[in-house]
């Protein structure tokens, strides 16, 4: 049986779509929860860019959240083999960076000057989500791409779910991502964990503002 470890902080972060996944998937996994004090000395000289969160697949260590969940995509048949379906997940997780380093930026550099301008700014960021998910039928099948589940649905919904903490009403316009949203939130897995007292009281970031 494969059992992952996990080095992260006790924040969603970049962290959680991994986490969903591997939940999700019924792939074991430990977590070494990084304590603030300890990462200079302990953790941050052994990761290669110097930043969490890193998982390991025995001994085999492995950085950068999205290539973590694109390795464990395809370890675990979550990665189309066909190249243009693997496009069609690898551009829309791309768009999912994309948002989520402006998010990011937001929380981190200047949440109470910029959150206005964010939110305002919010539904022409949404719109091509809910343009690409349209064309590929998630309203039907409720994965983002190819009419199957990848890797992507577990970063795209982590993405929608900081979103909707900002703002509650920021899908309201957009019907496809919200059903989308919606839908992938009730898998049964996924809602199970989300009711853990762990994951309940897991700050989304690293400085208390959401
Ligand atoms: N491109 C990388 C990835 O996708 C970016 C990773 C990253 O930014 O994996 N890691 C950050 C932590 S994410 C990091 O390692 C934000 C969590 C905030 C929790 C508080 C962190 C307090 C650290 C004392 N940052 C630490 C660093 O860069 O030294």
């Amino acid at each position: 049986m494969v059992s992952y470890k996990i080095e992260y902080f006790n924040v969603r972060g970049r962290c959680e779509s991994i986490r969903y996944l591997l939940t999700d998937n019924d792939l074991k996994y430990t977590e070494d929860m990084i304590q603030f004090e300890e990462w200079s000395e302990k953790y941050k000289p052994k990761m290669p860019y110097g930043q969490a969160p890193a998982v390991y697949d025995g001994d085999f260590q492995l950085v950068q959240s999205n290539s973590i969940l694109r390795y464990l995509g395809r370890k675990h048949g979550l990665y189309p083999t066909c190249e243009k379906e693997a496009y069609k997940v690898d551009m829309l997780n791309d768009g999912v960076e994309d948002l989520r380093v402006l998010y990011i930026k937001l929380i981190y550099n200047n949440y109470d000057d910029g959150k206005a301008d964010y939110i305002k700014e919010l539904p022409a960021r949404l719109k091509p989500f809910e343009n690409i998910l349209k064309v590929n039928g998630a309203g039907e099948s409720g994965f983002a791409a190819n009419n199957k589940l990848s890797f992507l649905d577990y970063n795209l919904f982590d993405l929608l779910d900081n979103h909707v903490i900002l703002h509650a009403g920021c899908l309201d316009d957009f019907p496809t991502l919200k059903g989308y949203y919606q839908s992938f939130k009730s898998r049964a897995k996924l809602a199970e964990y989300r009711n853990t007292d762990a994951f309940k009281s897991r700050p989304v970031n690293g400085n208390s503002k959401q």
